[in-house]
């Protein structure tokens, strides 16, 4: 018996600074609808995907930062989308700004079931950016202001016939990340991002960034043998240019699906998740092949 899953990435244009939930919500609510009608069991919706990227901006007034944060998921507003997804018996991921009970603020991930239970979360651990007001930017990138650094590991879980793991944006370009979840056991990893075109800080690399994002993607993918997809917010928010290039790539590296557009826009495949053993027993089997006793620089020292 094979183990085949039609995953879709509902990759989401650019959300306006004042552009209500609801307004994201319904947009996610057409693809989820696009992405059954296709034949699709699971969408992944991008990082932060419930509002306009809010770290890129400068806020000294507590409240006016909280109201981009969930208190509670789903809410009023969200639920729409759990609905939905119930009615048509299709699962979905959804990042968003999770501030908890205790007033931790958190850049979450959550895996949702084809009953509208959450399944899985995950809270990001590798936070860009800075923490101080600098004005020399063109726009910001708080998210070392704004988010705690994420507090739950990169676990995996059994759900959709499979072993899931999740991780989110700048994650993707660490090796750790896709080893650990790879060590887990992960036959598809699902993430959301947010990556601008123009990079402040390396401005020389602009012309690399979907590149980056693609390399780091297929490298993820095959040097563990796993599944993944991915889904940009693209496009031109509030003057910032996001890159899209929404990807689904198998355990030997190779893009099967990537979207065309920096604008809404579904893309999908059908993942067999067996194919991962093509990787994993041969090439990298990791029981065989890896020397963990030369590895201990990796998380002896942080840099
Ligand atoms: N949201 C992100 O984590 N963005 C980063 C940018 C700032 C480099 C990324 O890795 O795409």
């Amino acid at each position: 018996m094979t183990r085949r899953l039609h995953v879709a990435v509902a990759q989401l244009g650019p959300i306006a600074r004042e552009e209500p939930r609801a307004s994201a919500v319904a947009r996610m609510v057409a693809m989820l609808r696009e992405a059954a009608a296709r034949g699709a069991k699971l969408v992944v919706f991008p990082e932060l995907a419930l509002t306009s990227f809010f770290p890129r901006w400068w806020m000294e007034d507590a409240a006016e930062v909280e109201r981009w944060f969930e208190r509670e998921m789903p809410s009023p507003e969200t639920r729409p989308l759990f609905e939905a997804a119930a009615a048509l018996g299709v699962g979905f991921h959804l990042g968003y700004a999770e501030l908890t009970p205790e007033g931790s603020r958190f850049n979450t991930a959550i895996l949702v079931g084809p009953d509208g239970a959450i399944l899985a979360k995950y809270r990001k651990i590798h936070l860009p950016g800075h923490r101080c007001h600098e004005p020399w930017r063109p726009f910001q990138h708080l998210e070392k202001l704004y988010f705690e650094k994420g507090d739950l590991g990169f676990r995996t879980f059994d759900a959709f016939g499979g072993k899931l793991g999740l991780c989110i944006c700048n994650d993707r370009r660490w090796p750790e990340t896709w080893r650990v979840l790879g060590l887990g056991g992960a036959e598809l990893v699902l993430l959301g991002y947010n990556t601008p075109a123009h990079y402040p800080p390396a401005p020389e690399h602009d012309h690399l960034q979907y590149f980056h994002h693609e390399l780091s993607l297929q490298a993820g993918c095959y040097q563990n043998g796993l599944w993944a997809a991915a889904a940009a917010k693209a496009g031109r928010e509030e003057g910032c240019d996001l890159i899209g290039g929404s990807i689904i790539v198998a355990p030997t590296g190779e893009v099967v699906a990537r979207a065309a557009t920096t604008a809404d826009e579904v893309i999908s495949a059908v993942v067999d998740l067996d194919r991962c053993a093509e990787i994993r027993r041969n090439i990298f089997d990791f029981a065989q092949h890896r020397e963990p006793q030369d590895y201990a620089a990796i998380t002896a020292r942080k840099g």
